[in-house]
């Protein structure tokens, strides 16, 4: 049992901010963002905080965008301060009272990472779920240095979403994020307006939700210092406090009507699985989520009993009804995740105790609403959403080819471990090496290692216009949130799986391991139906395979697909692929 911490923050203190909206069309499309080092109060009771910010802001301005109407954005690089946030690995997991040390604030006997330190402000920027030519997508390579600009152009030839953008740098996405480089992007459409949905202030909020940590002086007094702290067991920062649109726990004050939430976990690691509680019960029937990570579902879906998950980058789009509630009413979004998260389920009925610090989640508390006086009105949700998308259907991707990539996580002496992607490949019957067999359904096929690491050759040349089955294949005990650049995909099949993998059978480049699928085991491995949409990051939990349907259709060039995972995609969860009209397949070497 891990014992209680009490929150060294007053939770609901401050008011849910909304970040500063730039409305593309007011510009004539034409935007100019600066990247800069800023000051940020993260709470009441802190102090200011140095960050990095888009406009010098945390979260950086909300960018609104008209489907077919293309913007460019001058991304103006003017960072002139080192990395804004300590970075350290604590010499222990736990302190002398048995408390992980993430739960609490501090370096906890860490010193700074002098490589982090040093820092100076190279950036690229990703638009998350954008449907982005190669040269503007962020490709985490080609940075731009303090004084450089970048111009970049999105064609928003895209149906109406919540997307974000973020820094994207190689290997040290983590820290530039975590610094404070990530805002929303919103993309409108006339399918939404037909539904009447919420449009802006005030009854259309976003919410990015992050996690973050802090330093303490002397005298053990939090200071305003971010710090980036992971321990020698665990490769992930899960800070403890639980930051909304820039602020921990805060409070929004709500009339008694539907409000429209765009929801973003936009955490390095955390994923979060919430649940609405008012006088300790959960109000999930409040909530229904309209869409997800690339715009409206075909039909409104209730949210999981258990509450609704949301691994790193995930979005949900929910309309949160408050009438029926008087004012002064309290309700609070709690989250019952446990980090690392690993699917294990939670009742949403115990979400009032998930209090849980051996679980790296001290304070459940993500934000308060507060009900006020207004006008009680009830919008009835239309039942037809989307309907620009059919979900693929059984045995219709068949015939389609097969792409198959394994997570695996390879322990290191001496230092932390490394996740990888393996990409496989069919074994030709004069294969000697290691190979991964598959069993499914009695039926046995053999793959060697063809990829490991992101700079390894590519080996996935999609063909636009045509139809791809992904399987992703989880054989580390944590969830991952795989997203893939470019064009959205829909899920397939989510399927238990049993494996082996040998003594030393994780390489550096070749893996052995026997997978079989099973039928069933007594995890569950649903497919959620608000995953049942247009999806660009989809959790696969430990012991399980995911099949997506993948389909390019856009622009032809290379683009990566990574776990969301910021410390993963850092340390080597990531890889390219390269986009191909058809008629330069035969000229491919
Ligand atoms: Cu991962």
């Amino acid at each position: 049992m891990s014992p209680t911490l009490a929150a060294p923050l007053t939770p609901f203190a401050d008011a849910l901010p909304v970040p500063q909206r730039l409305v593309a069309a007011r510009q004539d499309g034409e935007l100019s963002v600066p990247i800069r080092a800023g000051m940020h109060r993260f709470h009441r009771d802190l102090p200011e905080s140095a960050i990095w910010g888009y406009g010098g802001t945390v979260p950086g301005p909300t960018i609104e965008a008209e489907r077919g109407h293309p913007i460019t954005v001058v991304w103006r690089n003017e960072l002139d301060s080192a990395l804004p946030v300590v970075v350290t690995t604590a010499p222990a997991a736990a302190d002398a009272s048995g408390v992980p040390v993430q739960c609490v604030p501090g370096l906890s006997g860490g010193t700074p990472d002098q490589n982090a330190a040093a820092l100076a402000g190279h950036t690229v920027v990703h638009l998350h779920g954008g449907l982005v030519p190669a040269a503007y997508d962020g490709w985490a390579e080609n940075l731009f240095a303090p004084g450089q600009d970048a111009a970049f152009c999105y064609p928003m030839a895209q149906r109406a979403a919540l997307l974000w953008y973020h820094d994207h740098v190689m290997g040290v996405t983590r820290f530039g994020v975590y610094a404070g480089l990530a805002g929303l992007w919103i993309i409108r459409d006339q399918r939404e307006r037909e539904l009447g949905l919420p449009e802006g202030p005030p009854f259309e909020v976003p919410l990015l939700i992050q996690d973050r940590n802090f330093g303490l002086d002397g005298s053990g007094r939090l200071t305003g210092q971010l710090v980036h702290k992971t321990d020698p067991e665990v490769m992930e920062a899960f800070p403890p406090f639980t930051v909304v649109n820039g602020k921990v726990w805060p409070v929004a004050e709500v009339q008694p009507t539907t409000y429209r939430f765009r929801v973003l976990n936009g955490s390095n690691a955390r994923t979060y699985r919430l649940v609405l509680l008012r006088d300790g019960a959960p109000e999930l029937h409040r909530i229904t989520q309209i869409g997800t990570d690339h715009g409206l579902l075909r039909a409104p879906a209730s949210l999981p009993q258990d509450g609704l998950l949301l691994a790193s980058a995930e979005r949900a789009d929910l309309l949160a009804d408050f009438s029926g509630l008087a004012p002064g009413s309290e309700l609070t979004l709690v989250n019952t995740a446990a980090a690392p998260f690993d699917g294990t389920p939670f009742p949403a009925a115990s979400a009032p105790g998930a209090a849980d610090p051996g679980g790296m989640l001290p304070y459940p508390h993500v934000m308060g609403f507060r009900v006020v006086e207004g006008p009680v009105t009830r919008r009835t949700i239309p039942g037809a959403l989307a309907t620009d998308y059919r979900s693929p259907a059984p045995g219709a991707l068949a015939s389609a080819p097969r792409r198959t990539i394994v997570l695996v996580e390879r322990e290191l002496d001496g230092e932390p471990n490394m996740l990888t992607m393996r990409e496989l490949v069919i074994a030709g019957d004069d294969h000697t090496g290691p190979v991964v067999t598959v069993t499914d359904d009695g039926q046995t096929t053999r793959y060697r290692t063809a990829a490991a690491h992101f700079e390894d050759a590519t080996t996935f040349f999609p063909v636009l216009d045509r139809d791809e089955v992904w399987q992703l294949i989880n054989l580390t005990g944590d969830t991952h949130p795989i997203h893939v650049h470019l064009d959205p995909f829909q899920i397939l099949s989510r399927r238990p799986i049993r494996y082996q993998i040998p003594d030393h059978g994780i390489e550096d480049r070749a893996l052995t391991a026997a997978i079989t699928l099973e039928p069933d085991d007594d995890l569950g491995h649903t497919i959620d139906d608000n995953e049942r949409g247009l999806k660009d990051t989809i959790r696969v939990n430990p012991s399980e395979i995911v099949e997506i349907a993948v389909r390019f259709t856009t622009y032809s060039g290379r683009y990566m697909y990574h776990c969301h995972i910021l410390e993963h995609e850092d340390r080597d969860m990531m890889r390219p692929f390269v986009t191909m009209p058809a008629e330069l397949m035969p000229f491919m070497a």
